[in-house]
């Protein structure tokens, strides 16, 4: 992909914060919702977040507080994510028309988000150079007549992102599960599978089993892989309440990242004016894919303690609850020690420390995000984390447990409702019984499998509700072959994006509300549903005028596509559309913790989904116990000259939408094209910091051995010798479709062996 060579230079390095919040992030909030959305109508907006008469925040999926909230219920980049959808920015007809497709193929991420709301349906017609106005009637039948020329239903494939409501999830999957194929990959396949598919085996339920009050009131809180001081800030005030509660915290990270050192609550006049809370109380500096070394040696730390006498272990939960134990601590005793500090770049005496932590607490939550889960032995990180936790028994019981902590606001919700190549029986049958057609029973398509499938013809259509697919893949190289090869690509979106350019022979653009708009169907105004990271489901009541008089709900535009696809429906579309408690009530019949779902929502404005671990110590595994597993320590062979790459988020991204060049945490303002690297590999690579360079990634097993991302600058950084971290999305092409995890699919995105050259 050609550079925009203005965002290449201009850039400006400071030091590494080492605390996060504090007025910075209050003024940052404020000022976005001022500059985008006017400063009246934007602080009433931020007013209106998270509140159980408000909307739920576009941005995370952290948690609110059960039924109680406070006047000041959001975050910096939360109020980014508002702003970004509210903005008064609209990118016009006239824009399209002075604007060719291969003009816009050289504008940054950032600049096609800056054009503001998308507003009207268009088309990009096979041959032109210019997308044009459809009107909505003739775009939905296009879609339909694409859909129904298929030889077999399997022949479409329908992403989603996960910001769809539960209303709007649940009336996709029913529509495509009609029309005949479970062809419904979402970003999840590149977030949190490896969690769920991880989780399942091990403890029988493919989500956490922690509540926001488990948090609150646990004694030690691991946090793996994750940045909350970027991605979920609203983390910050539960770790801080933690932290008064007494609870130690351990951040298990390549980086010591700024929002786990402090944290400085902006609700609070000390986090204001004072020093903040300190929030860590052990960093561990582990190499990137290190976790499985460190957990294997937590493990067998306290095995080993235990051993000699200590009482570390529950062995009564060990022996009623849980299956594999004398296997898994044979395997862990037979661990050197020698290869657990080789492979996690820690030493014993660090793991050890962490491991005193663990003894020292009766209640201890494991928390993760991507660093965990976007590795080829992803799965094994998160069984063996769960694993650590069942040594102590810390699974059903208050303040401990496992917390995946989710990316998008309701990508938890989306597969709650259906969304997922993988249905089980039950929800099939589920489906079967109150609708009466007949389900798709073989599997379908996951993200990755979705670009080979069309890469190879299978799949003609493709249809996205929501994302930018393009972008957020891996292998543009590969993704933009095989988008090009379909028939028809849609994509329902709010703001313009890459996935709009890189498109099959013809192209549609559905312009859809966002979650701040109000909704009005002939019923009238419609509220909507999420699920967060912690299970619990609130509503969501769009606040503001919609963009245009021509945006479509995506649940009118998912009912006027049924409509016009599957003439010989018996469900009643239009009535589903016209009033979203038809759909709840589906819902209430189809998903289990669903029951009485529109009275419950009626009283208390949300309600918390069962779950079997967290409220019974019910493990619904093939043994009817919680699993220990073994796993072998795997490193990735990193020849010398080259190091092993993550590619994160920057303070000032939500994913592939880019708000600004800067990184304030990192201290990096003006350019995203920059690659961490520590101080003395730069040396022994014969470069100094500031250097543009050329990335190339390896891939010996290939085809392509060789992939290149250009124009980079070498920013000397705190990170363990033999890692580099660059920003997503930027450096996805480096990354082959080949390479995900075990199990899961996902794409390793965490883990590319790269060496770095003269530009
Ligand atoms: N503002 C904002 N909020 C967001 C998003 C956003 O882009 N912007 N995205 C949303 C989405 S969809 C998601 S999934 C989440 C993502 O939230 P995060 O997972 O916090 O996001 P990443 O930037 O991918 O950060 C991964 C973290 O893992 C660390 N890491 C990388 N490799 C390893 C490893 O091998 N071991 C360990 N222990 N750590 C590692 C990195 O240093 C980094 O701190 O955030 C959600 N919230
Ligand atoms: N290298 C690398 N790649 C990654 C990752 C990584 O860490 N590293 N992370 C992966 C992860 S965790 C994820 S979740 C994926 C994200 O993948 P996606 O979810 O596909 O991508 P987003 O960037 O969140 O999508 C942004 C677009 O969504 C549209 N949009 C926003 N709000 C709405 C809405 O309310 N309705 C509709 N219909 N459209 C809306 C806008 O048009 C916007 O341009 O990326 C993955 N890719
Ligand atoms: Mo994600």
């Amino acid at each position: 992909m050609k550079n925009n060579p203005i965002e290449v230079r201009n850039i400006q390095i400071t030091d590494q914060k080492d605390w996060a919040a504090g007025v910075p992030a209050v003024a940052s909030a404020y000022k976005n919702v001022s500059v985008k959305v006017g400063p009246i109508k934007g602080t009433k907006l931020l007013a209106q977040l998270n509140q159980i008469e408000g909307f739920d925040c576009p941005g995370c999926a952290w948690p609110d507080p059960l039924l109680k909230r406070s006047t000041f219920e959001f975050c910096e980049n939360g109020a980014k994510a508002v702003a970004d959808e509210a903005t008064l920015k609209r990118a016009t007809a006239k824009f399209f028309a002075s604007h060719s497709i291969d003009d816009l193929k050289q504008k940054s991420d950032r600049w096609l988000n800056d054009q503001g709301r998308l507003i009207e349906p268009l088309l990009l017609a096979e041959g032109s150079s210019h997308y044009q106005p459809i009107s909505w009637s003739n775009a939905l039948t296009l879609i339909a007549g694409n859909l129904k020329k298929l030889t077999s239903p399997n022949q479409a494939a329908f992403y989603t992102s996960g910001r769809t409501s539960n209303e709007a999830a649940f009336l996709y999957q029913l529509f495509v599960r009609e029309f005949g194929t479970n062809n419904l990959p979402d970003c999840s396949n590149m977030c949190h599978e490896s969690s769920g598919v991880g989780l399942s085996e091990t403890i029988g339920v493919g989500k956490g089993t922690v509540s926001l009050e488990d948090l609150e009131h646990s004694e030690a809180i691991f946090i793996f892989g994750q940045n909350p001081g970027s991605n979920h800030p609203r983390m910050l005030s539960s770790l801080q309440a933690a932290k008064r509660q007494g609870a130690k915290i351990v951040a298990v990270n390549p980086l010591d990242e700024a929002g786990l050192q402090r944290f400085k609550n902006p609700q609070e006049v000390q986090g204001v004016i004072g020093e903040g809370t300190a929030l860590r109380d052990l960093y561990l500096p582990v190499k990137i894919n290190g976790d499985i070394a460190l957990l294997k040696g937590l493990c067998k730390a306290l095995i080993e303690r235990d051993e000699a006498g200590q009482e570390v272990l529950d062995k009564a939960f060990i022996s009623e609850y849980c299956q594999g134990f004398s296997t898994f601590r044979q395997d862990i005793l037979a661990t050197s020690w020698e290869k657990i500090e080789h492979h996690s770049g820690l030493t014993q005496q660090q793991i050890n420390q962490a491991a005193d932590i663990a003894c020292g607490s009766k209640k201890t939550i494991c928390c993760w995000a991507m660093g965990m889960t976007q590795h080829k032995n992803a799965v094994a990180n998160i069984q063996l984390m769960t694993n650590f936790l069942m040594l102590q028994g810390n699974l059903g019981k208050p303040g401990a447990g496992v917390c995946p902590v989710r990316g998008h606001s309701n990508v938890q919700g989306d597969r709650t409702m259906g969304i997922w190549e993988k249905p089980s029986k039950a929800f099939l049958d589920g489906l079967q019984q109150t609708y009466h057609f007949d389900v798709p029973t073989e599997h379908g398509y996951d993200s990755i499998e979705t670009i080979q499938a069309m890469a190879q013809g299978q799949v003609k259509v493709f249809f996205a509700l929501g994302g930018n697919f393009f972008r957020a893949t891996p292998d543009h190289t590969a993704t933009k072959q095989a988008l090009a090869n379909c028939e028809l690509t849609v994509q329902v979106s709010t703001k313009l994006n890459q996935s709009h350019l890189y498109t099959g022979k013809n192209a549609l653009i559905l312009p859809a509300l966002g979650r701040t708009e109000i909704d009005q169907q002939s019923s009238g105004i419609q509220t909507v549903t999420v699920e967060n990271s912690m299970g619990v489901v609130q509503t969501s009541h769009g606040k503001i005028p919609p963009a245009s008089n021509l945006l479509k709900s995506e649940v009118a535009i998912v009912a006027g596509l049924a409509q016009r696809t599957l003439e010989n429906s018996q469900i009643n579309w239009q009535h589903m559309q016209d009033d979203y408690r038809v759909i709840r009530d589906g819902i209430a019949q189809v998903v289990p913790g669903f029951e009485n779902f529109n009275q419950r929502i009626d009283e208390l404005g949300e309600f918390e989904l069962p779950n079997a671990v967290r409220d019974k110590r019910e493990f619904a595994t093939q043994s009817g116990k919680a699993n220990f597993v073994v796993h072998n320590i795997e490193s990735i062979l990193v020849p010398a000259g080259c190091l092993l790459m993550m590619t994160i988020r920057s303070h000032d991204q939500f994913n592939t939408t880019v708000y600004t060049n800067n990184d304030r945490y990192r201290g990096i303002y003006g350019s995203r094209r920059v690659v961490f690297i520590n101080g003395d590999d730069l040396a022994e690579l014969g470069f100094k910091a500031g250097q543009q360079v050329d990335i190339h990634s390896h891939w010996p097993n290939e085809k392509v051995k060789t992939r290149v991302a250009k124009d980079f600058t070498l920013v000397e950084y705190a990170i363990p010798r033999g890692c580099a971290a660059a920003y997503y999305p930027e450096t996805n092409d480096l990354i082959p479709l080949s390479a995900v995890a075990d199990k899961s699919n996902t794409p390793a995105y965490k883990s590319v062996v790269i060496s770095v050259h003269k530009a």
